[in-house]
Parts: structure tokens; C-alpha cells; sequence
């Protein structure tokens, strides 16, 4: 290892000891855990389903740098590079539409493990755990704005349905990987004016998710989620999964709840909705995202909102039934630098969270000495972060600081730049 950055280290250690916290506990933890690295920020959430398919329903990616993955080999090979710049061990998360329909042209409710062999044979080479997401947008049928609460019994069935293979697929992968696979559920249903009948929407979508959750499948292989917003394009005066539809249909049938960072009013803190959550269930699924706004799925940073959500999970004791899955999709930048920059910067916040010392700030809290506990988180703000992020980088045998921009760079050259 480079000896500048092991020095660094010992000394940064010496520092942080003398706060009472160990730099090597909070690396051995941050190697245990995994984020999920969503397949769609190669893309533009395309997806693989017809030739020239495009994202619509609900979210938007802008941009239009060239290199964008036109085959799921193509996403693989890009997601390998990302992982390979990443420190400790990853998922992967897919979307339905991200199978392989070349040879089986499997409409939404017919989908089958049959449609994602590549992936789970990449998977076990890759040796990768896989999560899964039903795909109820970018389709005919959903272009009315509704899908599992349609007021049209046909429409309704149809995404029952898929979504019901979904979970089957998804378990199927937890089931092969060894890891149970995180089955999330996300739909755009709303309206874009004034709704008169949300009760009427939303008894439907309770209808859909009943029938959905009625085939029992073992956690053992997936851990279902459902994922709530306040508002999206098109659906700006309603949503009809909205937090407290799906927190109370969470409560009631066992499953997990999603808290996506873009899906709040942007004054409204995702980290502390954490707590309150984890006061009643034991697990929570965060998306990883950064609005600017709106909605805007930005890549995530280092920022104060993604420290603050990584510090409530590392204050709730929940490192490990928290489930960190990124999304995000920008197709202005490098797409592989973009899941790099992100993904770092999720990582970093779980480092600098293990390294807060939690305990001396409850301690200065409940002695009612609020001065110590800002002064103290102050400056925790200028503690040597940087030297313990670098030591991770280098133990894990990726690169540290920014000597991983040269092979994002490298990797554009010499394969995205050729891609039309
Ligand atoms: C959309 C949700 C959802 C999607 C992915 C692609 O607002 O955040 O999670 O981003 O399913
Ligand atoms: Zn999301």
C-alpha cells in the first residue's frame, strides 16, 4: 500500500481515538455493507424489452452523452467496470424490463425467469446478489396514468399479474444467489389536476396489492417494499401510493417500506422519517437520490442529506436492515462515472456516519449540554475523513481519492466513444 496514505491513516486514527472511536471497527463494518447498484443509470431506463425503447411515465432522465449501453452485455460490461471502482462487495438492481426478450418476446404479464438467465448466470460468475423491480411504466398499458389502481378492471389484472411474476423472479434470484432479493414496488399512478375520487383510486390499489400479497413467499428469498411520493410529472395533484397509504399498508401486511430522497417536499428530511419507521418495523429500503427542486434524480454526492440518512441508520442500529439501493439516472455525464460518483459518495457517508461519535453526542445531549453536541458536530466536520476514506479505497485494492477518474476516462475511450 501507498505509504503516504498508511501514514495518513495511523495519524487519522490517533485523531479519532482520541474521540473515543475506533477507525478500524468502523472499516471492518463498512466492508459488511453492500449497496444496491441500480442497472438503470447505464441506460437512461431504457430497459431491453423492443429495439429503441424509451423511458416514459412518471420520471424523466435529460441529457444525451454518447456511450449508453444498447444491450444488456454491453450494461453488464459497463456495471463490472463501475463495481471494479468500488470498495467492498455489491448488488445489483434490476428492472423487469431489463430481461432478455430476443428470444421469448414476453409481454409484462408473461414475463418469466426464462427472460433473466443471462442475468443470474452473470450473477453467479460476478458472484453478485440481485434485486428486482416489476416495471409498471413505460408501456401501453399504463399510459393512461393508472396501473394496479385503474379504475379498468382489465388494466388492473394485467399489472397484477406482472407484478405477481415479478416477485416469483425475484425470489427465484434469492433464492439461486443465496441472498434474499429486495422486490420493490413502484408505480406513477396519479393525476395530474384535481382528483374527485382518491378514495376510489386508492380502494383499488389496496385491491391490486392484496391479490399481489397474497401468494406467501418465504423471506428468505425476498423482502418485498413498497415505495411511496408525494407528487411526480403528470401526477402533481395526485399520487395514489402516497406515504400514508403505503406506511399503513406496510404496518398491516409485513412488508417494507422504500423512502425514495426525491420523493418529499424538499424541505421535508428523509433521515427523519428513519427513526419513526424503524420504531415500528425492523427493516426500511432508502433510495439513494438527490433531487434539485423536484424530483430530479441528480446523482448523489457527499451532501449533508445523504450523511444525515446514512447517521439516522447508524444511530437506529440498523446498518444492517437498512437496504442502501441507489437511483438516481443521469444521462449528461460519463453513465459510468456516474454510478461511481454516487456509489462512492453513499459509501463515504455510511464511513463518516460509522465515525461519528454517536454515544459522546447522546451523552452531551441528555446531560442538556446542546453547546457540546453542535460544537462537537462542527467539528467533526474537519476531521482527517479523507485519510480513513483513502485506507478503505486502498485495503479493498481499488483506487483511492481521485485516481479512479483517470480509468472512468480511459474506459470512455476506448469503449463508449465507439459506441454509435
Ligand atoms: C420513481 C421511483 C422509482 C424509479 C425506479 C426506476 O420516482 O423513484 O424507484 O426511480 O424504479
Ligand atoms: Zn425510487
Amino acid at each position: 500500500m501507498n505509504s503516504t496514505i498508511k501514514k495518513e491513516y495511523a495519524l487519522a486514527s490517533e485523531r479519532y481515538a482520541k474521540l473515543g472511536v475506533s477507525t478500524s471497527a468502523a472499516l471492518s463494518k463498512l466492508k459488511g455493507i453492500s449497496l444496491s447498484l441500480h442497472c438503470w443509470q447505464g441506460d437512461d431506463v431504457s430497459g431491453f424489452e423492443k429495439e429503441g425503447s424509451l423511458l416514459s411515465g412518471g420520471i424523466q432522465v435529460t441529457g444525451n452523452r454518447f456511450g449508453k449501453a444498447r444491450s444488456a452485455d454491453e450494461l453488464r460490461n459497463d456495471l463490472e467496470k463501475a463495481l471494479s471502482l468500488l470498495p467492498g462487495k455489491h448488488r445489483v438492481n434490476l428492472h423487469a424490463i431489463y430481461g432478455n426478450f430476443t428470444l421469448k418476446k414476453n409481454d409484462r404479464d408473461q414475463i418469466s425467469k426464462d427472460n433473466f438467465i443471462d442475468w443470474v448466470s452473470w450473477a453467479k460468475k460476478q458472484k453478485l446478489k440481485l434485486d428486482f423491480n416489476a416495471t409498471l411504466f413505460s408501456h401501453p398499458k399504463s399510459e393512461s396514468g393508472f396501473t394496479l389502481s385503474s379504475k379498468d378492471v382489465s388494466i388492473r389484472s394485467f399489472w397484477v399479474e406482472h407484478v405477481k411474476r415479478c416477485r416469483d423472479i425475484s425470489a427465484w434470484f434469492g433464492q439461486t444467489l443465496g441472498s434474499a432479493s429486495v422486490h420493490n414496488l413502484w408505480i406513477a399512478d396519479g393525476m395530474k389536476d384535481q382528483c374527485a375520487d382518491k378514495r376510489g383510486y386508492r380502494e383499488a390499489l389496496k385491491n391490486s396489492l392484496d391479490k399481489i400479497f397474497s401468494v406467501k413467499i418465504s423471506s428468505k428469498y425476498i423482502k418485498d417494499a413498497v415505495e411511496s411520493k408525494l407528487f411526480g410529472i403528470g401526477s402533481e395533484s395526485f399520487v395514489v401510493g402516497s406515504q400514508e397509504f403505503y406506511t399503513s399498508y406496510a404496518l398491516k401486511n409485513n412488508l417494507m417500506l422504500c423512502l425514495d430522497m426525491g420523493h418529499f417536499h424538499p424541505t421535508e428530511s428523509i433521515a427523519d422519517k428513519i427513526s419513526a419507521i424503524l420504531t415500528f418495523q425492523k427493516e426500511v429500503l432508502i433510495h439513494v437520490s438527490r433531487g434539485v427542486r423536484w424530483d430530479s434524480d441528480h446523482v448523489v454526492l457527499f451532501d449533508d442529506a445523504t450523511k444525515e440518512v446514512a447517521a439516522e441508520v447508524k444511530r437506529n442500529s440498523a446498518l444492517e436492515t437498512a437496504h442502501f439501493a441507489l437511483d438516481y439516472f443521469d444521462a449528461s455525464i460519463n453513465r459510468i462515472g456516474a454510478w461511481v460518483i454516487g456509489a462512492r459518495a453513499a459509501q463515504k457517508s455510511i464511513l463518516y456516519a460509522l465515525l461519528e461519535p454517536t454515544s459522546a453526542l447522546v451523552k452531551a445531549e441528555e446531560s442538556g449540554d446542546y453547546f457540546k453536541r453542535l460544537a462537537l458536530t462542527e467539528e467533526l466536520k474537519a476531521m482527517p475523513f479523507g485519510s480513513v476514506w483513502n485506507y478503505f479505497c486502498e485495503q479493498e485494492g481499488v483506487p483511492s481519492a481521485e485516481d479512479w477518474i483517470k480509468e472512468v476516462e480511459l474506459y470512455e475511450k476506448e469503449v463508449l466513444s465507439k459506441r454509435s
